[in-house]
């Protein structure tokens, strides 16, 4: 097809190819939840539902943009990180961001039903950026500031919550007794308070969630007579567990390769 006189105007679009050889990661998080969850009234501080939708969606993301190797969630925002080798979309970070933002959104709508009986008040958003981690280090730093996040922001809450239902603070009170107080103070306020041990509250709340790809078995049937054969595929698995530690990393010493 001939060129029209004005598709000079190409020219404009700026190239975001990211870096060769670093770690893509995409943060998505939920636009002004502070609001959506109330709408939905969801559970405070964590509603076990609302979680699971999120997980959902990122499985559904890593299903569908298979370089991804990693992903890691929490309250309204999930991490995806792509193979430092990928080649998706000319590694565009536009693009990438694009895609797995409204991939996950319109999951989200998609899937709302099967983890919520009442019907979706308004259209949810998600923001999203791209950042780019040269090294396994700043990679580990990245995801282990996202889970520290979560432990600190949900044993904050925990407490907050149990301070203002059971206890019967008003908000401000229950801020002004939390104010100033460590971990330490909170965990105590919990046991000695409420009688709630925080480490045998769900690994989900406290940890988040952490999606890969391993390897399972799987029979299946050969097309003729009844005969099974083993094959190995891969599949998301879903995990609540610490990914500060080191433990995580060298027990999956391909994870990141
Ligand atoms: P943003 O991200 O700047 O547009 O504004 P927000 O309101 O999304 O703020 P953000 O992302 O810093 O905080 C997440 C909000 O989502 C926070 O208000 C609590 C809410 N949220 C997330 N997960 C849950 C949950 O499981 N239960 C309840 N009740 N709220 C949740
Ligand atoms: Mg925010
Ligand atoms: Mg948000
Ligand atoms: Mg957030
Ligand atoms: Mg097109």
């Amino acid at each position: 097809m001939a060129k029209s006189k004005f598709e000079y105007t190409r020219k404009f679009e700026n190239n975001d190819s990211c870096l060769l050889n670093c770690f893509i990661v995409v943060r998505l998080d939920g636009r002004n939840f502070h609001r959506f969850s109330d709408s939905h009234e969801f559970e405070k501080p964590n509603d076990e539902n609302a979680l699971k939708l999120m997980n959902r969606c990122a499985e559904e993301v890593m299903k569908e943009f298979q370089d991804l190797i990693l992903a890691y969630g929490q309250s309204d925002e999930y991490s995806f990180v792509f193979k430092r080798s990928t080649t998706l979309f000319n590694r565009r970070a536009s693009k990438l961001m694009t895609n797995l933002a409204s991939y996950f959104a319109s999951s989200y709508v998609f899937y709302w039903s099967e983890y919520f009986k009442e019907k979706l008040q308004y259209p949810p958003t998600f923001d999203g950026r791209v950042v780019l981690y040269p090294t396994e280090t700043n990679l580990k730093d990245y995801l282990s500031w996202r889970q520290a996040d979560c432990h600190i922001n949900n044993l904050y809450n925990t407490c907050f919550w149990k301070l203002v239902k059971i206890a019967g603070l008003s908000p401000e009170d229950a801020e002004k007794r939390l104010c100033g107080t460590v971990s330490g103070d909170k965990n105590e306020i919990l046991f000695s308070e409420f009688n709630i041990n925080y480490n045998n509250l769900p690994e989900m709340f406290r940890k988040g969630t952490v999606l890969l790809w391993e390897k399972a078995e799987k029979m299946v049937s050969k097309s003729k007579g009844d005969s099974t054969t083993v094959r190995v595929y891969p599949q998301v698995v879903m995990l609540h567990v610490d990914i500060i530690k080191d433990d995580f990393w060298e027990s999956r010493p391909n994870l990141l390769i």
